[in-house]
């Protein structure tokens, strides 16, 4: 048997039944605040406060009880399990940390982490899980790539891509470039493409198959027959 290299992109969309937001859904998670206040450099420099206080917020959401993997989550990781680390790369668009939780190891967060914050002068990157008060260090800010600054890991991304048998896009609107091009190049490379998703995306003409509805019941369903096909 020869094994397929998997490339799967996740979006917010596999963390909706966890019970985070999705970010372009009425009373998602921009709701009430201004994408370019709280998802810029520019809005971060003009108000710390107001940025952290929305990041600390999110922070303490995601550390709840209630916000565990669901059944997409673990099927990725199963797969990864099944197939071997080599096999299967996550791409992740979240900041959440669900994939870690359900058991994924090979993982790429290329719009960073919120369990995470950078010091701006020296780079250092280092897990945090309380909030941030921007009075005490003025230095750290959210491991996070706002619009405008470059996604983490693009070179391993893009040789993964190139050599995907399978590029497979889960639960994203296809709004937010580079992540949103990732298709066209998967096809460039002969990859098969797949969206999951609760609803066409943006890109779905890109993609070879489309299989549409809650992640938590397609995406164990699709992986059980890829595995069983392989
Ligand atoms: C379910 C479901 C269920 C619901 N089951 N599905 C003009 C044209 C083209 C590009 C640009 C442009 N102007 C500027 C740009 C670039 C810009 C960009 O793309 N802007 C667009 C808005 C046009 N991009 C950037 O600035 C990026 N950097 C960049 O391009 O650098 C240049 C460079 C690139 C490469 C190499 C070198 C240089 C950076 C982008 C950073 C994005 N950051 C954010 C915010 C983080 C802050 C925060 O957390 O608050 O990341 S934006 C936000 O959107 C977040 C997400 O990761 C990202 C993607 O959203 P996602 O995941 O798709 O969520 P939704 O809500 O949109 O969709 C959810 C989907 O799930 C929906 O389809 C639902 O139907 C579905 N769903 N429930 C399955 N149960």
């Amino acid at each position: 048997m020869t094994i397929p290299k998997i490339v799967i992109l996740t979006g917010a969309g596999i963390s909706a039944e966890s019970g985070l937001s999705t970010f372009r859904a009425q009373n998602g998670l921009w709701e009430g605040h201004n994408v370019d206040d709280v998802a810029t450099y520019e809005g971060y420099k003009r108000d710390p406060i107001a940025v952290h206080r929305f990041y600390n917020m999110l922070r303490n959401k995601l550390q709840d009880s209630n916000v565990r993997p669901n059944a997409a989550h673990y099927a990725l990781a199963e797969l990864e399990r099944k197939l071997g680390s080599d096999n299967v790369l996550i791409v992740t668009q979240n900041v959440d940390n669900l994939h870690e939780k359900a058991g994924s190891k090979n993982i790429i967060h290329m719009h960073g982490e919120l369990l995470k914050v950078r010091n701006e002068q020296t780079g250092q990157v280092i897990d945090w899980y309380n909030d941030i008060d921007y009075n005490q260090n003025k230095l750290i800010r959210p491991h996070i790539v706002w619009f405008g600054e470059i996604p983490l890991q693009m070179d391993e991304i893009y040789d993964a891509l190139l050599h995907a048998d399978y590029f497979i896009s889960i639960g994203t609107s296809g709004n937010v470039y580079p992540a949103a091009g990732f298709v066209q190049i998967a096809n460039q490379s002969g990859a098969k493409t797949v969206e999951l998703n609760l609803e066409p995306s943006l890109g779905e003409n890109s993609f070879h198959t489309k299989i549409y509805g809650p992640a938590s019941q397609i995406v164990p369903k699709f992986f059980k027959q890829l595995v069983s096909e392989k």
